[in-house]
């Protein structure tokens, strides 16, 4: 074989990062385990019990129910899922912000129910007086994100939690990218904020598992009944996951990596990812760039058509938000030697596109 996996030091755009070295080492030990046959592969099932309860601290849940999914999509699908099967209505539709990831419009769009998707107010998170507007008595689920792939701002949890109870909905976080930095923020995003119901929180983001780590959380284990199939000539009676075999990789390396740097690994990996995000804010703001405030370590920032061209001609992997603004994610793997040599980029390109003009 002839493949090289690519280096990070030019990778800006993505939302996983360089799993931990412990996670490295325990998702190569657990390659050959499948955590969808828990009596089976009962160590792999222990560390999956760990790991969700790991989660479970993280999210404010004493008493977490869950399991590692493939990933966000695998984990908002499951939720989607949940409301259906649960809703009263034959007709269920799920209200979502327009920040939410398009994870679910697959779910939407495999399982039959009608997504509503509500403007958001002008800093981009959700805006719950559309949220409202859009809610009836078909609503099976409200859904708020915390930590938005686009702009990485929090929705009002609490507020849409409200939402859901009055609409007799149930209520979803998707935390997959944001769920294990919030823990050292102000914001008010979990279990014990507000009256959610489930969650989707990653470890195969900023939780530096290995890929895939994804994470589904819920209050109550009861939810998963919804979603519990008879799998009878199995050691274990019975499956609440979508897929089958599952990796037991993911799930030893969530359950390793959260064991080690939880909380003060990952605390020390926020204020260093803000603290770069902050920094690259700032530069790029010096240079006259209009910057969106990073609430949370990722930065957006407008940049011309031909300046977007050439850095990526540059080898940097950037990637854009759907009105056009270049997202610098700090990931733990993005340094400020990165960032340096990213703006020292960003002017020497500029500096030849004046020229050219
Ligand atoms: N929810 C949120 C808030 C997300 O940001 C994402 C993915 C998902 C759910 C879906 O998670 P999975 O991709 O694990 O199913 N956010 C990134 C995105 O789609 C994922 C990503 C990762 C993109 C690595 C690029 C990349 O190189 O933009």
């Amino acid at each position: 074989m002839r493949g090289q996996p690519q280096e990070f030091d030019r990778v800006l755009s993505s939302m996983c990062t360089e799993p931990h070295p412990v996670a490295r080492e325990a998702a190569e030990r657990f390659l050959a385990t499948n955590p969808g046959d828990p009596a089976t592969y009962q160590s792999v099932a222990e560390l999956e019990d760990e790991a969700i309860a790991g989660l479970g601290e993280i999210v404010g849940l004493d008493d977490p129910a869950g399991y590692i999914a493939s990933g966000g999509t695998e984990a908002n699908i499951q939720a989607v899922r949940i409301a259906r099967n649960r809703a009263v209505s034959s007709t269920p539709n799920v209200v979502v912000p327009e920040s939410a990831h398009f994870s679910f419009q697959k779910a939407a769009d495999v399982l039959s129910v009608e997504l509503r998707v509500a403007p958001l107010t002008d800093d981009w998170t959700a805006d719950v007086g559309a949220m409202r507007r859009f809610c009836d008595e078909d609503t099976a689920l409200v859904v708020g994100v915390a930590g938005t792939t686009e702009y990485g701002r929090v929705d009002p949890i609490p507020e849409l939690a409200d939402l859901a109870n009055d609409v007799g909905a149930l209520c979803h976080v998707d935390a997959a990218w944001g769920g294990f930095i919030l823990p050292f923020t102000d914001h008010e995003w979990h279990f014990g904020h507000a009256d959610v119901d489930t969650m989707t929180i990653d470890p195969h983001k900023m939780g530096a598992a290995a890929i895939p780590a994804g994470g589904l959380v819920a209050r109550d284990g009861e939810l998963f009944d919804a979603l519990a199939v008879d799998t009878p000539y199995l050691e274990s009676a019975k499956q609440a996951t979508l897929t089958g075999t599952r990796s037991g990789a993911g799930v030893a390396s969530a359950a390793a990596v959260m064991a080690e740097c939880w909380p003060d690994g990952y605390r020390e990996q926020y204020e260093r990812a803000q603290g770069n995000a902050e920094w690259v804010a700032d530069a790029l703001a010096e240079r006259g760039f209009d910057v969106v405030e990073p609430e949370l370590p990722l930065v957006a920032v407008p940049v011309s058509e031909e300046l977007f061209a050439s850095l990526r001609e540059a080898g940097w992997r950037v990637s854009r938000t759907a009105d056009g603004k270049l997202r610098v994610v700090c990931m733990p793997h993005v340094t400020r030697e990165i960032l340096d040599s990213f703006v020292a980029d960003v002017d020497r390109l500029q500096a030849t596109a004046n020229i050219n003009t």
